[in-house]
Formats: C-alpha cells, structure tokens, sequence
C-alpha cells in the first residue's frame, strides 16, 4: 500500500478496509478511484479471509465524498465527452459491484457525502452517520441529474421524499440521514475509531452478519425523525404529481411557506435537468433490476455530458463560484419531450454492459 495514492486498500483482520485519500477535493471519485475499489472488492469478494469490507475516508480530512469529478468531466464535455463516459462506466459499474456485494459492506459517513458519495455508500448493506454527515444529491444545480443509482434509491424511499431530494438538492444532517433511511446507524463521531477497532479485532469467518449488529447495537442511537418529515403530508400530495410544472403548480397553491421556498429553490436549478431527474425518477421506479437502472443513467449521462447547462453549472457553482448560473435551457416550457426523448434513447453498441 503506497500513501499518495487516492484510495487506501488492505485487509486488517477480516476486514477488507478501503480509505478514501483525496483530502484536497473531499474525496470527490476520479475514474482511477473508481478502478482502485473495483479491483478491491472484485478481490475480496471471494476472499475467505474477508468477512466484512468497510469505506471510510482519511482522519482527520474534511469530508467523506463530495460527488465525482466535476471539473474533468466540464472539460471532456467541452469536446467529445469521452473522458466523461469513461467516469461514468467507471463509477456505475463500481456502484452495481456495491449492489450486489456478497457480503456486509459498510460505509462511514462522517462528513459531507454528496452524488458519487452517496453511490459507494446507500447502495452498501450498511451506512453509519454521525453528527457531521451531510446528505445531498445536488446535481440539478449544475446541470447534471441525481445519477449513481439515485433512479433506483430516491424513489425506493418514503413517499415521495427522493423525488423532493432530487428536484431540490436539499441537504440534510447528521441523525436525519439515518431517519429518512439513507443511514441504516447513527453512531457519535468521537465512537468511530473503536467501531472500526471492534470489526478489526472481530472473527467474522462465521455469520458476520449477526456479530456486526451485535457490535454496531450498543453503539447506535436512536435517532428521532428528521425535520423534513414534518411536511410528509406536502411532499407526498406535491411530488407525486405527472411533471415538473405540476408539482410546481402543486406546490404554489398551498399556503405553505415551506412549500413556496421549495418551488424558489427548483426556480435556481437547470430546467433541463429538473425535467430528466423526473423521468428518470420514475422510470427507476419501474425498474426491475438494478442494472437496467443503470444502463438508463449511462444513457442520460453519456449525453448529459455534452449538454451546456452542465457547462454553465460548473461554473457558475464550481469555477466562478458566482451561484447564478444563466440556464441555456432557459425554462420548463422550453425543454420539449422530444429532447427528453433524445436523453433517454438507447445507446446501441454503446450501451452500458455489466461484467
Ligand atoms: C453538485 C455536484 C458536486 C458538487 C456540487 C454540486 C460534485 C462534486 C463537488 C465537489 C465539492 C467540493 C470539492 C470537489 C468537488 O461539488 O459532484 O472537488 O472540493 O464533486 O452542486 O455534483
């Protein structure tokens, strides 16, 4: 194991440990990050000696993951995008190896966990927060949509709180994450070290599974629901309308507050990719594995790359910094079905394959 590289892999006991190391980005996924954890976990998947895998990030750097790589892929796009697709291939199989990991896989989310974050981690057995976890599939403010599964997840949630997560890139923090289901444990922060000491130290050759939870119990706090689940009764009878501009509508003919800040919210995002997030929101939902799924996000992705409301989003947002992105899409009524349709096609010979 050499120190610089950008993850961290060894096997510590039972355990196969992977160690995000890009502290300078927040641990944001490059393609060879990607690589790196597939080869691992196609390693230990089946590696006797591994009973358990568990992600976490450097001590004592900011962040667990922040998303992917931004900026990289806002220059391939510039050109072909090929650099872009290579990511995308990269980071989607890494996140249905997750999927269908034969064996406890667990992610310590102790920090902001934003996009690629959250696909190395929600669809793992296990996903601890802490008092610092910040939750966020932010996408649409730079043109991009809610990818690494969040088709398959964000829908699977209660309601229609995934559809609200995606259309308005919301935040949440610490014990909330774990309220709303995307954490399955809340543990302290300061508890962690002696969490990861005690799956070190554990014999895990025997149904690891039951030794885990008996570990992870007296650590775990109960954690009461989160704030957002105040508006439950808002969020399902808006969201689950037929389009965006329904729920828009929707949303402006409460009397809510709440609501009214929402639609200002979805009034900063692209346009464009409020209205892929939707459909992608919904045919995830009727998805019946997780691979189709994906194949569809690597559809969207493979053109969303090129697309220049994601140019304008980076850099409004990553490069500027400025925060006021001028949308070449424009608006909702501008955005026609007939360009989702181009978005959503099938990529033929390009199509997304799973090993
Ligand atoms: C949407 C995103 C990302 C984002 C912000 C968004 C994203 C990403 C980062 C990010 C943040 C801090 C860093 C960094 C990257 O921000 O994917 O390198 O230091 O990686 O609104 O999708």
């Amino acid at each position: 194991m050499s120190d610089d590289l950008p993850v961290l892999t060894r096997k510590t006991g039972h355990v196969g440990r992977i160690t995000l190391n890009r502290p300078k980005a927040l641990h944001s996924l490059t393609e060879d990050m990607c690589l790196l954890m597939s080869d691992a976990l196609q390693a230990w998947k089946d590696d006797p000696e591994v009973g358990m895998v568990i992600v976490d990030h450097t001590q004592g750097t900011r962040g667990f993951c922040a998303g992917g790589d931004i900026r990289m892929m806002a220059e391939s796009g510039k050109t072909d995008g090929q650099g872009a697709r290579d990511f995308f291939r990269a980071e989607y199989r890494l996140n249905a190896l997750i999927h269908n990991f034969p064996k406890p896989y667990l992610a310590i989310l102790d920090g902001v966990t934003m996009g690629g974050g959250v696909g190395i981690s929600v669809h793992g057995s296990h996903r601890v927060t802490t008092e610092n976890t910040v939750f966020a599939m932010p996408e649409t403010g730079i043109g991009l949509f809610p990818d690494v599964g969040g088709g398959w997840f964000l829908p699977r949630l209660d309601g229609e709180l995934g559809m609200w997560l995606a259309l308005t890139g919301a935040r949440l923090k610490g014990s909330a994450v774990s309220a709303i289901g995307v954490g399955t444990h809340h543990v302290p922060s300061e508890m962690i070290g002696h969490l990861v000491s005690q799956f070190e130290a554990a014999d895990l050759s025997f149904e690891p599974e039951r030794l885990i939870d008996t570990i992870l119990r007296p650590l775990t706090q109960t954690v009461p629901p989160a704030e957002v689940e105040t508006y439950s009764d808002v969020i399902d009878a808006c969201f689950s309308k037929g389009s965006v501009e329904e729920i828009i509508r929707a949303l402006n003919e409460t009397s809510s507050d709440w609501a009214l800040a929402q639609v200002k919210t979805m009034e900063t995002k692209s346009p464009e990719t409020l209205k892929i997030a939707f459909r992608q929101l919904r045919e995830g939902a009727a998805c019946e594995t997780f691979e189709d799924n994906m194949r569809m996000e690597y559809r969207i992705g493979w053109r969303q790359a090129c697309s220049p409301d994601f140019q304008e989003g980076v850099r409004a947002v990553i490069i500027d910094k400025d925060n006021k992105p001028d949308w070449p899409s424009k608006n909702l009524e501008k955005v026609s079905g007939g360009h989702l349709d181009e978005v959503f096609a099938p990529l033929g010979e390009d199509d997304l394959t799973f090993l």
